[in-house]
Formats: structure tokens, C-alpha cells, sequence
């Protein structure tokens, strides 16, 4: 006789296996359940090899490992691989597939929250619009009215849907840097440089890591203007193998405070005035430099932020620093310290103020127009990363303390090593899903990275994850596809807001023996903390290194070229002319005092006053000495990339020499610059020889300040018709004062007295960016103007005040 089907032999311990409570005291498990079914199979299946995976870890190995010096290396995670995949899934029905929830077949180790942008990234093209529910909808231009004049329906869930949504669209903004702009891109090794550092992105020539970098305004609010004067961010994402790396920087090395616990002090000071809201974007006003005025640690980055620096030309023309003396360690676990640089392939170059005031009201998203076009038209920004390192025992010989950051480490001190580039070759498809909702955090760190006791960079790293909780709206603003690492995301972490990934398995804890240990802490390969060795007194204060607040103001005013020493002393006047309080004006006339004799004697001048005495000094020790560096001057960077995006106005009207103005156009082009011809208004401008130009942008639209330079083409009945407007000789004037390149020819010239501009410079010198010349002549005119534009601005034309 046949032994019937589940006799109670084979199916003993079933009913364990159907319940989610109790079971035998053995691992056997029963043959069968008794009623087959491919997911009672499944469900069997999965509950043996479950027991039998536990079994295989009859004690946690690791333990010993986590204490004393053992714990100091520590060791990889006990893990067992399971008999079947069922072992560690949430279910026995996932085999079970459909459209929405997939093959069935569930992915091994994976999680697909992360990976390229591609898998969120969508298009419309020959589809038909939708609810947020995937319902098709039929008319987009109508709520739903009880009769055609009659009251909405409260059951219009379509409108209710799209009002709601519109109604949330949008999140609080930084509450600094919350204006900005970025770009996707890749930062590439030039070399192999393990021997320094095991952070990946280093690990070998030529490699490449993606990155996304947003650049930012600090003080002002999300709509504010490009052009304040204020310091820039330039925060890197790098996406790498081993997780986010951001290098969360300026376009200044210094800043303005030593310790986070005057953060929220500084920026409460230096935004609007929380009585009435002002001024947008600007330190210019009684409670900035009240602060600054007694806090002299200030003294250095007020010299940087009153200079050209706070002023950029562009995004692209702008260094970037880490500020903070980080640490790179290498697979050895040795370590050394490090500050990082990026240079512009583009040079340093930047605004003057009068420009950047005027540039406010005709283009404000002047540096967020620049940043998208260079790229768009595939004129790739590129920076060089650059690192200055160097030993403990160095740093213990340097006259500052590298932990202070309102002190560089001079370039003669300590050379800048490069070691990669850095291109941006894509604009983000969506500004609010990439640039808005991207999550930059000091605390995002790879192996061979890590931090120094820095006590700014120590508050950061709290500050930011923190921040984003509010501005993201919870803990799983990581699962944003543009935060998102491109490394796999595995812990034990789950739930919270907004939450995107499905965790398959029943197991959200370490150490595991129902998931076979998994995830498995990775031991020596995973990040580890270099184990500087601290014992000391608990306190509040700072290193007595601190206290000297002015050897490197004055070494980077003296590093300065006269013209540039000249703007910063005029950036004083504007900022402190401002300030109402007599006081406050005086404080920081004592405090300039102690950086630079010349400049004080200028700014007081300036506002009215008698140079005061210093203010005192917060040492005894001697301030120290530095001979000037001339890596600090935005002059030493004229860059590599010649004309390339420059913005040229070819000022046209009916009467120009066409021929003239279209080969000056075609030649500009092909340089890569980027001609506009500009007229009185739209329209077709009739040339001398009959031939019919098109004005491009009227010089209302397209004033001045929205373009590098200026060429006044031959045609004396053109010139006659833009003297008529005043809009074309203010043009001139501005294109004059603000030092940039003119190119005037033939009857071009007249325009300049018109615009009653007298080109003799001050000092008798020729002017190198003025170039009048007759028409025949316009082929070697045309090659200094360019050579021109490529250089900097001609500063040796300006006048205090200002004659035109
Ligand atoms: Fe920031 N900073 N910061 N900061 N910072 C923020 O983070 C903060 C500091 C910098 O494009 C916030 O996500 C504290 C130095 C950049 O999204 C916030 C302290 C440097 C960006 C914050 C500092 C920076 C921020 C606001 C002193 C140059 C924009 C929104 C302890 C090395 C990143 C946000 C982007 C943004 C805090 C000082 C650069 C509130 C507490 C020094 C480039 O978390």
C-alpha cells in the first residue's frame, strides 16, 4: 500500500510554518505543507532555509572584536549566504508578478533607488495627460460647474488635485546660499595618487568621477540678484564608488568667524535688518559692520570681500577653496593635511561695482544666464583641483594655526599640487528636482577624506544634514534621485517621510542571523576615522594662534595690484557710507588701521572722519610678518580660454558699413565669442551698400553691462542716428569707466566724443584696450581688440571719482 499523500509524518511542524507565532523546538522542517501551491511552496521553502541560515550562527564572532585595541581595526561582518533567496525576503507571494510590482524574480542585493538619473527622468512627447493617480484627463481647461453659470463642484477631484499640488510647490529656501545655480559634470584624475589618499576619485590617471556642483550667493534670498557683493559657494558633489563625497566650499579661502557658535550671529547680522526687511543681499547696512566692528577675527575676509572677489564676471571665472584644512589618509592609514583649490581654466576676472550695480536691474540672473549659455554652446567650464599638503610637523612650524580658518596657508609656504580636472558638460533638465533639491553636507565623507579639529568645520558637520531635515522635509531626503549616491544604499535604516525604497525581508537590525548577517559591516574597506590622538581639558575658548587678526589682511592688501588695492578701499567707502551709526563707521576705521596706514587714510576720506587710533590687539605676540604673494591677485589667473563666450555689442543702425559689421561678426564668432549686433531698436538696419542687417537686441534691452566689450563699426549716417539716443552714448560711457575693451572704426570714432569721453589716461600711457583705427585698417584693429578682450580689463583708465 502507497503511503498516502501528507500522512501526518511528513507534514509534522506544518501548521508552524502557516502561523507567524510559535513553532517546534527543532530546525527540521516538514516535508510538506499538505495543500501544495507554488507559494506555499515558496513559503516552505523560505522558512527551512530561514532556520537553517540562523543555525549557521550559533554566536556573534565579531564581538571580541569591539573592544579595546582590537576595536581600532576593526573586522569585517560575520555574514552566511542563504541556501535560496526566499531565506531573506519580506514574503513567499513575491514570486507573484504584475506591471506594477514587477517580474517577481526580486533583485539579489541591489537597490535600484540609487543609479543614474535616467530612471526618474520624463518626457511628455505622445502622451496624454494624467492625474497624479494616472487618470486620463479629458478636458484641462474647465472645472466641473453644476450648469454652464453655476457653482463648482466640490467633487471636482481634477481641480482639487491640481490646485493642492500647485498649492505646495514650494519648500522653505536655505536659509543661506539660497540662491544659486549648478551643472552636472566629472572630475578626472591626472594621475594615480594613492600613495596620498584611498578617497576613489584619486585612485587612478585618467579616471573619472561624475559630480554635480552648485554655485551660490550667500546673504541674499532665492530671487535675489547674481551680482551682490557677497562671497560665493562652490559646493562639489562627487558621486564615487564608495558613496557622496561633498567638498562644500567658497570662492574665497577664508571666512569670516572661528568658531561655529558665532554662525547664526554673523548671518543674522549680515542678512536684512529683521525690523524692516533690509537691504536685500547686501552687508551694506548698520548691523553687518556693527558685528564686524567688534569681531576682528573678521579683519582678513573683509579685506577678501571688499576686493574684486565679491564681485565675480562669472561663475566660471571664479577659484574655489575647501576652506578648512582637511585630512587625506591613505590605504597605510597614514595621513596628511590638506586644503583644496580649484582653478579656472577661465581665469579670475570680475565685475566692477558700478557694473555689478547696474547689472542688478538689467539682467539679474546675469551669473545663472552665463553658467547655462557657456554650457549649452558647448563652451565647458573647467577647473584644476589643486592641493597644498603637508606633514603635522610642517603645521606645527607655520606662524598660524591650521585649524583657524580666517588663515590661508600661503602658496610660497606650501606649493599647490594639481591633481585633476573638473568639467561641467551638462545643465540639469529641472532647476527645483536637481539644483534646488540637490543636499550638499560637510558631513558627506568617502574613505581617504576626513576632517580636522577645525571648530567651524566641526559645527558644520552637525549643521547641515540638520538643516536639510527641514528644507527636505525628513530623514530620507538621500533617496532625492539627485542625492541619491551612484553606491549602493544598504543599512538597517527605515521608514520616515516621503520613503522610496521598498526593503525586502524582515530583518532592519545588526548583528542578524535571520538575514545571514546581512548588510555586514565592511571592516577595514569601510570608512574609518584617522585616530588622532586627543587628551585634553574640556573647555570653551580658542588657541592662542587665534589672536593674531591681522598679518594675513595685510598680507593679502599688499599682495593686491594697485587698482585692485584701490577697489577695496572704495568698497569700504560704499559699504560704510551706508552704515547710519558714527560709531560703528569708527570701529571699523580702527580696525582697518591695524591692516594697512593707506587704507584707512582712504576710506576715512572718504567718509569724513580722522583715521582713529587701531583698535587693540587681542595678543601680545607680534603680529607676523609675510612678504606679499602674488597668487593672491585675481591678475596672476588671465586663464586659457581667450575670447571664448565673451559678450561683444556691435552697435548698428542704418548707415553702418555692413560688409564691415558682418565680417567684425563672423570673426568674433569664430573665435568663439558671442556678437550681438545692438541698435536703437528691432529691425532691419539699412548698410551703406544697400545690404539689410538685423538688429539683434535694442540697446534698452541689451545695455551695457550685458556685454564685455564694444566695437563701433565704420558708417558716419549710423553714428549720427545712435548719438540721437542716449541710451547709445551711455553705452559708450560705461563701456569706457568700466575698463572694458573698445574697438572703434572709420567714422566708428566720432561716437567717442560724442559721448564726450576724453581718452587721455590719467598716468599719459597709451590705453591698451582702446583701439581706434580707419577702416583699412580694420583686420589688425580687430587683432588688438581681441587680444584685448582676452587680457583684463584696462584699470589704468579709472579715475577716483570716477570722470565720466
Ligand atoms: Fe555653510 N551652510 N555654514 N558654509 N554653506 C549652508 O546648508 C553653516 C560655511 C556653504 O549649494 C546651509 O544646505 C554653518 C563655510 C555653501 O546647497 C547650512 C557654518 C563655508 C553652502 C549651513 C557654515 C560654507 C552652504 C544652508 C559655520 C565655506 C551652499 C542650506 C559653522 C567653506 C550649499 C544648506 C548648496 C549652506 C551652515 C559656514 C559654504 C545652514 C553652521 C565656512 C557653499 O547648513
Amino acid at each position: 500500500m502507497t503511503a498516502p499523500k501528507n500522512t501526518p509524518a511528513n507534514v509534522a511542524g506544518a501548521g508552524s510554518v502557516l502561523s507567524t507565532v510559535a513553532g517546534p523546538s527543532t530546525n527540521t522542517p516538514p516535508a510538506s505543507l499538505g495543500a501544495p501551491n507554488p507559494v506555499a511552496d515558496r513559503l516552505l521553502e523560505k522558512v527551512s532555509a530561514e532556520k537553517a541560515l540562523s543555525a549557521d550562527m550559533p554566536f556573534n564572532p565579531t564581538k571580541p572584536n569591539e573592544y579595546g585595541e582590537a576595536a581600532r581595526t576593526p573586522t569585517e561582518g560575520d555574514t552566511h549566504k542563504p541556501s535560496t533567496h526566499a531565506a531573506t525576503g519580506s514574503t513567499s507571494s513575491e514570486i507573484i508578478a504584475s506591471d506594477k510590482v514587477g517580474s517577481g524574480t526580486p533583485p539579489q542585493g541591489e537597490n535600484p533607488t540609487v543609479a543614474p538619473l535616467d530612471r526618474v527622468r520624463v518626457d511628455p512627447t505622445e502622451r496624454h495627460l494624467t492625474t497624479n493617480q494616472g487618470v486620463p484627463v479629458a478636458d484641462n481647461q474647465h472645472s466641473l460647474k453644476i450648469g454652464l453659470r453655476g457653482p463648482t463642484a466640490m467633487e471636482d477631484f481634477i481641480l482639487r488635485e491640481k490646485l493642492t499640488h500647485f498649492d505646495h510647490e514650494r519648500i522653505p529656501e536655505r536659509v543661506v546660499h539660497a540662491r544659486g545655480s549648478a551643472a552636472h559634470g566629472y572630475f578626472e584624475a591626472y594621475d594615480d595618487f594613492s600613495q596620498l589618499t584611498r578617497a576613489v576619485p584619486f585612485a587612478a590617471k585618467g579616471k573619472r568621477t561624475p559630480v554635480f556642483v552648485r554655485f551660490s550667493t550667500v546673504a541674499g534670498e532665492r530671487g535675489s540678484t547674481d551680482t551682490a557683493r557677497d562671497v560665493r559657494g562652490f559646493a562639489v558633489k562627487f558621486y564615487t564608488e564608495q558613496g557622496n563625497w561633498d567638498l562644500v566650499g567658497n570662492n574665497i579661502p577664508v571666512f569670516f568667524i572661528q568658531d561655529a557658535m558665532k554662525f547664526p550671529d554673523l548671518v543674522h547680522a549680515a542678512k536684512p535688518e529683521p525690523h524692516h526687511a533690509m537691504p536685500q543681499a547686501a552687508t551694506a547696512h548698520d548691523t553687518f559692520w556693527d558685528f564686524a566692528s567688534l569681531s576682528p577675527e573678521i579683519a582678513h575676509m573683509l579685506m577678501w570681500v571688499m576686493s574684486d572677489r565679491a564681485i565675480p564676471r562669472s561663475y566660471r571665472t571664479m577659484q574655489g577653496f575647501g576652506v578648512h584644512t582637511f585630512r587625506l589618509v591613505n590605504a597605510q592609514g597614514e595621513s596628511r593635511f590638506v586644503k583644496f583649490h580649484w582653478t579656472p581654466l577661465q581665469g579670475t576676472h570680475s565685475l566692477v561695482w558700478d557694473e555689478a550695480v547696474r547689472i542688478s536691474g538689467a539682467d539679474p540672473d546675469f551669473h545663472r544666464r552665463d553658467l547655462w549659455e557657456a554650457i549649452e554652446s558647448g563652451n565647458f567650464p573647467e577647473w584644476e583641483l589643486g592641493l597644498q599638503i603637508f606633514t603635522e610637523e610642517q603645521a606645527n612650524a607655520f606662524a598660524f594655526d591650521i585649524l583657524d580658518p580666517t588663515k590661508i596657508v600661503p602658496e610660497e609656504l606650501i606649493p599647490v599640487t594639481p591633481v585633476g580636472r573638473m568639467v561641467l558638460d551638462r545643465n540639469p533638465d529641472n532647476f527645483f528636482a536637481e539644483t534646488e533639491q540637490v543636499a550638499f553636507c560637510t558631513a558627506h565623507i568617502v574613505p581617504g577624506i576626513d576632517f580636522t579639529n577645525d571648530p567651524l568645520l566641526q559645527g558644520r558637520i552637525h549643521s547641515y544634514l540638520d538643516t536639510q531635515l527641514t528644507r527636505l522635509g525628513g530623514p530620507n531626503f538621500h533617496e532625492i534621485p539627485i542625492n541619491a549616491p551612484i553606491a549602493q544604499i544598504q543599512n538597517n535604516q527605515r521608514d520616515g517621510m516621503h520613503r522610496q525604497a521598498i526593503n525586502r525581508g524582515r530583518v532592519n537590525y545588526e548583528p542578524n542571523s535571520l538575514g545571514g548577517g546581512c548588510p555586514f559591516q565592511s571592516g577595514r574597506m569601510g570608512f574609518t576615522s584617522f585616530p588622532e590622538r586627543v587628551s585634553e581639558d574640556k573647555v570653551r575658548g580658542k588657541p592662542e594662534l587665534f589672536a593674531d587678526h591681522y598679518s594675513q589682511a595685510r598680507l593679502f592688501y599688499a599682495s593686491q595690484s594697485a587698482a585692485e588695492q584701490t577697489h577695496i578701499a572704495n568698497a569700504f567707502r560704499f559699504e560704510l557710507t551706508r552704515v547710519q551709526t558714527p560709531a560703528i563707521r569708527e570701529r571699523m576705521l580702527a580696525m582697518l588701521a591695524n591692516v594697512d596706514a593707506g587704507l584707512v587714510a582712504k576710506v576715512a576720506e572718504g567718509l569724513g572722519m580722522d583715521v582713529p587710533a587701531p583698535l587693540p590687539l587681542a595678543t601680545d605676540a607680534p603680529i607676523p610678518e609675510y612678504e606679499p604673494s602674488p597668487a593672491l591677485s585675481l591678475l596672476s589667473r588671465p586663464g586659457q580660454t581667450g575670447i571664448r563666450t565673451k559678450r561683444v555689442a556691435i552697435l548698428a543702425a542704418s548707415g553702418v558699413d555692413g560688409a564691415q559689421a558682418q565680417a567684425l561678426y563672423a570673426a568674433l564668432l569664430e573665435d568663439g565669442a558671442v556678437p550681438r549686433l545692438v541698435g536703437n531698436m528691432l529691425g532691419k538696419a539699412k548698410a551703406a551698400d544697400g545690404a539689410m542687417l538685423d538688429i539683434e537686441i535694442s540697446l534698452e534691452a541689451g545695455p551695457s553691462v550685458m556685454y564685455d566689450a564694444v566695437v563701433v563699426p565704420d558708417g558716419a549716417a549710423a553714428v549720427t542716428a545712435l548719438a540721437r539716443n542716449a541710451h547709445a552714448l551711455d553705452f559708450l560711457r560705461e563701456q569706457y569707466r568700466h575698463c572694458k575693451p573698445i574697438l572703434l572704426l572709420g567714422a566708428g570714432a566720432d561716437l567717442l566724443a560724442k559721448a564726450g569721453i576724453d581718452a587721455a589716461l590719467p598716468d599719459g600711457s597709451a590705453d591698451p584696450a582702446l583701439i581706434v583705427a580707419d577702416a583699412a585698417k580694420a583686420d589688425s584693429a580687430l587683432a588688438a581688440f581681441k587680444e584685448a578682450l582676452a587680457g583684463h580689463r584696462a584699470f589704468v583708465r579709472e579715475t577716483d571719482p570716477p570722470a565720466i
